[in-house]
């Protein structure tokens, strides 16, 4: 709960930027990072909220060789595009900066400086892979080789994709770069080395003790990392990418790219408050709370805190919310197998839907384990509870306030019993949601403020003002007044969750400055205001669009079966002999049909040019019967007749290729022939 902080710098994960974000980022950091950051907003509280990209390390590099271009290209590019997918998204950073900028690399250089002359780090040789002909040392991701578990070839020095075993390089069979093929050899190298063995008893004080209200997963984590002991570890790379180490004689080296990224948050909160940036990292009673996702907790937890307790003048996180992993359609999301669904690409798909996937990606958030997002989940989401609860409530109550009052809001009566418990309910929800936002339960908050909705909208189906309205005009008022002041307090409540439908009721409320401490009063809309035309807050999504997105998946799952096709190892070699004695004919198809009770067959009529045969072949799945007549196809004329279980007998087999995908394609041939020609 609330300690006594006087204000909060919040940080989000700094992003790659060597690709665009998709959905698992958004659900895993960036959106439940803005619902609190709202949320204090809401209460007047006094925070920054800290975003940047990530532009150093080894993957940026990678991506440049790649594309035959520089790291500097890779990042400028991908900078900009996540820039934007989250300003389009409403991730209302205080600042998005990156970990090329000049403030950065001094900070970044003189932080390390500092640790170094305060000799809190370790200088240590340790022996290397080196290219001689590229003369360069290689990273774990930049080594390649064979699987020494399951013996696939292309496994990476730090891990096999194939078996997904962690690996290390020296474990690797016939080590090789990456990138150029060159054969590796093993070369002295010195590095700086931060002793975490030094910190692991203030750590298990700090966290097993004192933090043991972390989440299960990140305290768990950590646990198991002190429970094995700390080791010291390498702060500084041989690379030609990022913040050179600011020692003289480090020629050709750079700050490992997890040293640097963490401080990118105090760089970007210099670059953003130049004067007055340290009393939000350096003052006690600023709470720190970092965003991110569960592969990013070690650092944030260990090693980082480490780093900040080294240098000395710095706070240390009261708390690092972190998510488990989103999947998609039941398969790990992966940038390398396009596996995911982009932001840039969703909103083309679907303009202005940005709350409907905060929503549903909230409602779904991987909180306390791993989540999958479906395309039919975020339909029903968006149709049965965004549309039909939500929506609708409003959209009642401002039509009727229409209708009525000429869109003026009616006075309020007495209060009947039925007003007054409704509106008992409605207060309680305020106390639960806060309760759940202060303790990082965001999918639980969300659900109470849909509930808020649902009472609503069920106060309005009870009530049904459109029957009064013959008959007790002052009481249909009093009803559409309370509506309209729950809908007001909607517009709070929804406010940190879907800022943009927030922003789109407020406009319809005509109301400009909200608070999250009115949330609860009846008075947020005062008697004769005057309500803008309304409007449909969400809109139903219909089977079409839900069905295109199915089938992009579908057809990204078949591009990477295709690519990972393996063909099948050549069987023992035969003697001409052998092929000699297999009699291979051109056939043309006269008849097919499909076998009563037997799925798998179709029964064919066959011209072999001498008296016709039948044969039956187990390909219905792949060819409809009229797809094949007056086809020819090649076929195996002396194999010896096959009875089937109801009598059928084939009198030979028809040639066809399996492909990687396990479909089954006829062979046919690139001119036509006479029927009963041998193939040789
Ligand atoms: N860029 C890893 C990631 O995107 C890393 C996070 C840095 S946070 C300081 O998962
Ligand atoms: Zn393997």
């Amino acid at each position: 709960m609330e300690k006594n902080f006087k204000r909060t710098t919040v940080t989000a994960a700094l992003p790659y930027a060597n690709g665009p974000v998709h959905i698992g980022h958004l659900a895993g950091v960036y959106v439940p990072a803005d619902i609190y950051v709202r949320y204090l907003r809401l209460k007047r509280r006094d925070v920054i909220f800290i975003g940047g990209s990530d532009e150093h390390g080894v993957p940026v590099t990678i991506r440049a060789k790649k594309e035959g271009c520089t790291p500097q290209d890779v990042v400028d590019r991908y900078h900009a595009l996540i820039k934007r997918s989250f300003e389009e998204f409403g991730i209302s950073f205080d600042i998005y900066s990156r970990t090329t900028s000049e403030t950065h690399h001094k900070l970044a250089s003189d932080f390390f400086r500092k640790l170094y002359d305060n000799n809190k780090f370790v200088e240590l040789e340790s022996e290397q892979f080196y290219d001689e002909q590229e003369h360069q040392f290689l990273t774990d991701r930049n080594i390649m080789g064979e699987c020494p578990r399951c013996h696939a070839q292309g496994a990476y020095g730090d891990q096999c994709e194939k078996c997904g075993s962690t690996l290390s390089p020296d474990e690797l069979i016939n080590p090789v770069n990456k990138l150029t093929g060159n054969k590796l050899v093993k070369r002295p190298t010195n590095h700086w080395y931060l002793p975490l063995n030094d910190y692991q008893q203030w750590l298990e004080k700090w966290i097993l003790e004192e933090h043991k209200e972390w989440r299960p997963n990140v305290y768990g984590q950590c646990k198991s990392w002190l429970d094995n002991g700390l080791k010291p570890r390498a702060v500084t790379r041989d690379l030609d990418w990022g913040i050179p180490v600011p020692v003289e004689g480090a020629e050709g080296k750079v700050l490992y790219v997890w040293f640097d990224a963490p401080i990118g948050y105090i760089s970007n909160t210099k670059e953003l408050l130049p004067d007055s940036w340290e009393k939000w990292w350096k003052d006690p009673e600023t709470r720190l709370i970092h965003f991110i996702g569960k592969d990013n907790i070690v650092f944030h937890c260990i090693v980082f805190p480490s780093m900040l307790k080294a240098e000395g003048s710095y706070i240390l996180p009261d708390n690092v919310p972190s998510n488990e992993f989103l999947n998609l359609e039941g398969d790990k999301i992966s940038t390398s197998r396009n596996w995911a669904v982009w932001l840039n690409e969703y909103l083309v798909d679907f303009p202005g839907k940005q709350d409907v996937l905060r929503y549903v990606l909230t409602a779904n958030a991987p909180e306390t384990k791993d989540n999958d997002f479906t395309w039919s989940d975020f339909q029903a989401r968006n149709n049965n509870e965004l549309v039909a609860i939500y929506g609708n409530f409003v959209n009642r109550a401002l039509q009727l306030t229409k209708k009525y009052f000429d869109g003026a809001v009616p006075p309020c009566g007495e209060l009947s019993d039925y007003d007054r418990q409704t509106l008992g309910e409605f207060a309680e929800v305020k106390a639960k949601v806060e309760n759940l936002l202060e303790n990082f339960c965001f999918r639980d908050a969300q659900k109470e403020v849909m509930n808020l909705a649902r009472i609503g909208n069920k106060y309005l189906a009870d009530t049904e003002p459109w029957k009064l309205a013959k008959t007790d005009m002052a009481r249909v008022g009093t009803i559409l007044n309370l509506s309209l002041q729950l809908v007001a307090n909607l517009s709070i409540a929804f406010e940190p969750f879907l800022p943009f439908s927030s922003a789109k009721l407020r406009r319809m409320l005509n109301i400009q400055e909200i608070e999250w401490d009115r949330l609860g009063s009846t008075d947020l809309l005062a008697v004769g205001h005057q309500l803008e035309a309304p409007q449909l807050l969400f809109e139903k999504i219909e089977d079409s669009a839900i069905d295109a997105q199915m089938q992009r998946l579908a057809d990204i799952k078949k591009a990477n079966e295709a690519a990972n096709f393996q063909a099948a190892p050549i069987k023992p070699t035969i003697a001409f002999d052998d092929f000699e004695k297999l009699d291979i004919r051109v056939g043309r198809v006269l008849e097919c049909e499909a076998v009563p009770k037997m799925k798998k067959l179709l029964k064919f009529k066959i011209d072999d040019g001498i008296n016709g045969r039948t044969i039956v072949s187990g390909i219905a799945q792949h060819y409809k019967p009229e797809e094949l007549v007056g086809k020819e196809v090649l076929f195996i004329a002396n194999l010896a007749p096959r009875q089937f279980k109801n009598g059928l007998v084939s009198e030979g087999m028809i040639l066809s290729a399996e492909d990687f995908d396990g479909s089954l394609a006829v062979t046919s041939l690139l001119r036509e022939v006479k029927p009963g020609s041998e193939v040789k």
